[in-house]
C-alpha cells in the first residue's frame, strides 16, 4: 500500500567547518529518480536558483497551480535528490481568504512511475479532497493532475504535505496562510512564515529500512558506568539497580526521545540550515508575528527567542487566549502563531533544538541584513524519568527529581487509577511496554524543560478564545492506546497495526470523546483528518480546539470530536515512520442505521 510517505535527512547536529563552505540552496536541476529509491538518474527536474536568505515564495489567490517535481539540493555539502512543488523546499506560501472556494490544480512532474499527493494539514474539506491515497481518492499519477477544490470555513495557519511513500521526507512540504473576514483579536505590523522541518541526506526509504534494523542507530548517548556510580550516590544502590533492571527489561535508554536525532538530520528554518542562517526583518517598536510551523517528519522542537517574549495567540490556526511564555515546544504538524516585540537589540536568534539536544534550527530576526545574534548552546540532554512511560519512580527511588511533577499527576481529579488495557494489547508484537498509570498531565511542559526558572508553554495555558463550538457532551467514549516495539521499530495502536485493522467508526453528527493512552516513552503527535480535535481539560471539559495533539509519553489525553465529515479519514501518529510502521487508523463517518 502506497499511504504514506516522509523524506530522510542527513547531517550533523551542528553547523560544521566542512558545512559552512558550501552554500545550501536549491540546485539547478540535474534530476533524479524519485521513488522508493532515490538514486539519481539525470532527468528533467525544476530549478530553483540558489539565493541568499529568502522566505519560500508566496501564492494567493483562489486559483493555483502546483508542480511536483523532482529538484537537486545541497544542505550538507553534497548534492541530494529532493522532492518539491514548484521547485521549492519548503513549497510556495500558500495565501487564501477564509469565506473562499479555492481550486488547486496539482501536476505530478515527477519522473518514473510514482504516484504522489498533496493533503491541506487541518483544513476541513470534502474527504474526496484530502488528499490521502487509498482513502481519499487514487492519488495522481505521473503526467497526470488532480482537481483539489473546497471552500475555506476557517482562517489561521496551516501547511500542506505529501501523503504518498515518503515525499514527505524529501522536501514536499509547504505553510497556508488563510487570511481571516473579521479582523484578528491581535494587532501586529509584520508577519513571517517559519517553517521548520529535518532533513536527510539518505533516501526516505533507506531510512526506513535502517530504523527496521537498527531501531536505536542514533541514539548514542547511552548512560555510562559514570552515570551509575553517580545515581548510587545520589539515589542509593537499591534505587539505582531497580531503576537498570526495569530500563533494561524494556529494552531501551532513558535517553531515547526519539528515534532519528541530529545525527541523521540537518535541521532547516525555511529551508535554510543553521549555517546559512534565514533572516527576517524588522524595524524597533514592531509588533511581529511569527507563524511556526512543525513541518518535521519525526522531530519535535523547542523553540525560544533569547532576549524576547513570545505571546502565543493562536494554535494549530485557531485564536487562543493569549499566553506570553519564554519558550514552546512544537510538536510535528502543530502550528503556533505568536507576537514578539522586538527592541534593543539589532538582531535575536530564533532558536529551535530538538528535544534531544542532538542539533538545531535556527535563524536571525534582524534589523539590517547580515547580522546574527549569539546563538545559545544545546541544553544539557535530558534523561527520561519513569513517570515518561506512565510508572511511578518514587516507588523505588529515594529521591525524586520530578517531585512537583509526581504531585501534579496526584491531584489531578480525572482519569484516575490504573490503565486497562485492550486485550488486543496482550501478545502483540507491536507492544513492549504498557504504562500504569497514565494522566492527562496537561501542565507537564515534558522532559528537558521541567528544570526551567523562564516560562514554559504547556498545553494547560491554551484555552480557545471562543469556547466550546459544539456545547454538547459526548455521547460515549471510544479508548485509544498507542502502542509501540521499539526493537522492532513496530508502532500500532492497541497492539494492532493499521494494516490489520477495521476502520473506527462514527456517526455523522455525533459528539464523541475519544481517550488516547500513550503506552510508550515517546512524544506522538495525532493528527486526525477532516475533523477538528478539541482537547478536554482535566476535568473532562472543553478546552482548545486543535487538529494535531500532541500526546506525552506515558500520558492519557483526551479530545471530543464533532463528526461532521462525512467518508473515510486517516487517523494517525504524523511522526512519519511511526505512521509508516502501523501507528494508524481509518475513520470512516456515516449516517446512523448504515
Ligand atoms: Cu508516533
Amino acid at each position: 500500500m502506497t499511504l504514506f510517505s516522509s523524506a530522510g535527512c542527513g547531517g550533523a547536529a551542528l553547523p560544521d567547518v566542512s558545512r559552512r563552505r558550501f552554500v545550501q540552496g536549491l540546485a539547478q536541476g540535474l534530476g533524479l529518480s524519485v521513488g522508493l529509491s532515490v538514486a539519481g538518474r539525470a532527468s528533467a527536474a525544476t530549478a530553483t536558483s540558489p539565493r541568499a536568505s529568502h522566505a519560500p515564495q508566496m501564492l494567493t489567490g483562489p486559483d493555483l497551480a502546483l508542480d511536483i517535481g523532482a529538484t537537486r539540493v545541497n544542505f550538507t555539502g553534497r548534492d541530494r535528490p529532493a522532492i518539491t512543488v514548484n521547485g521549492g523546499l519548503p513549497g510556495p506560501t500558500l495565501r487564501w481568504r477564509q469565506g473562499d472556494t479555492v481550486t488547486v490544480r496539482v501536476t505530478n512532474r515527477l519522473p518514473g512511475h510514482v504516484q504522489t499527493s498533496l493533503h491541506w494539514h487541518g483544513i476541513q474539506l470534502p474527504a474526496n479532497m484530502d488528499g490521502v491515497p487509498g482513502m481519499s481518492f487514487d492519488g495522481i499519477y505521473p503526467g497526470q493532475a488532480y482537481l483539489y477544490r473546497f471552500h475555506l470555513r476557517q482562517a489561521g495557519t496551516y501547511w500542506y504535505h505529501s501523503h504518498s511513500l515518503h515525499q514527505e521526507q524529501a522536501g514536499l512540504y509547504g505553510a497556508i496562510i488563510v487570511d481571516p473576514v473579521a479582523p484578528a483579536p491581535y494587532r501586529y505590523d509584520r508577519e513571517h512564515v517559519v517553517v521548520l522541518s529535518d532533513w536527510t541526506d539518505l533516501d526516505p526509504a533507506a531510512l526506513y529500512s535502517r530504523l527496521k534494523k537498527m531501531p536505536s542507530y542514533d541514539n548514542m548517548f547511552r548512560r555510562t558506568v559514570g552515570d551509575f556510580l553517580s545515581d548510587i550516590r545520589n539515589y542509593g544502590w537499591d534505587a539505582t539497580v531497580a531503576d537498570r533492571k526495569m530500563w533494561g527489561g524494556m529494552r531501551m535508554t532513558p535517553t531515547d526521545l526519539s528515534d532519528v536525532n541530529g545525527l541523521t538530520y540537518t535541521y532547516l528554518m525555511n529551508g535554510h540550515t543553521p549555517a546559512a542562517n534565514w533572516e527576517a526583518g524588522f524595524r524597533q517598536g514592531e509588533r511581529v508575528l511569527l507563524r511556526l510551523i512543525n513541518a518535521a517528519n519525526m522531530s519535535y522542537f523547542d523553540f525560544r527567542i533569547p532576549g524576547l517574549k513570545l505571546t502565543v495567540v493562536a494554535a494549530d490556526g485557531q485564536y487562543v487566549h493569549p499566553v506570553t511564555v519564554d519558550e514552546l515546544r512544537i510538536g510535528v504538524a502543530e502550528t503556533y502563531d505568536v507576537i514578539v516585540e522586538p527592541v534593543g537589540q539589532d538582531a535575536f536568534t530564533l532558536f529551535a533544538q530538538d528535544i534531544g539536544r542532538t542539533g538545531f534550527a535556527c535563524g536571525t530576526l534582524t534589523s539590517r541584513p547580515g547580522l546574527r545574534a549569539e546563538v545559545p548552546p544545546l541544553d544539557p540532554r535530558p534523561i527520561l524519568a519513569m513517570k515518561d512511560m506512565g510508572m511511578d519512580h518514587a516507588a523505588h527511588g529515594k529521591r525524586d527529581r520530578y517531585a512537583g511533577f509526581v504531585a501534579e499527576r496526584r491531584d489531578a481529579p480525572v482519569l484516575k487509577g490504573p490503565v486497562s488495557h485492550p486485550r488486543t494489547e496482550r501478545n502483540s508484537t507491536y507492544v513492549d511496554m504498557q504504562a500504569m498509570v497514565a494522566q492527562p498531565r496537561l501542565s507537564d511542559p515534558g522532559v528537558g524543560l521541567r528544570d526551567r526558572e523562564t516560562k514554559v508553554l504547556s498545553y494547560a495555558d491554551l484555552h480557545s478564545l471562543d469556547g466550546d463550538p459544539d456545547g454538547r457532551d459526548p455521547g460515549r467514549t471510544i479508548e485509544l492506546h498507542l502502542t509501540g516495539n521499539m526493537e522492532r521499530f513496530a508502532w500500532a495502536f492497541d497492539g494492532v497495526p493499521f494494516m490489520d485493522a477495521r476502520p473506527l467508526r462514527f456517526n455523522y453528527g455525533e459528539r464523541l470523546r475519544v481517550v488516547l493512552v500513550n503506552d510508550t516513552m515517546m512524544h506522538h503527535p495525532v493528527h486526525l483528518h477532516g475533523m477538528w480535535s478539541d482537547l478536554e481539560d482535566d476535568h473532562g471539559a472543553f478546552q482548545v480546539r486543535k487538529h494535531t495533539v500532541d500526546i506525552a509519553p506515558g500520558s492519557r489525553r483526551s479530545c471530543r470530536v464533532t463528526a461532521d465529515a462525512l467518508g473515510r479519514w486517516a487517523y494517525h501518529c504524523h511522526l512519519l515512520y511511526h505512521m509508516d510502521g502501523g501507528m494508524m487508523r481509518e475513520v470512516v463517518v456515516e449516517e446512523a442505521g448504515r
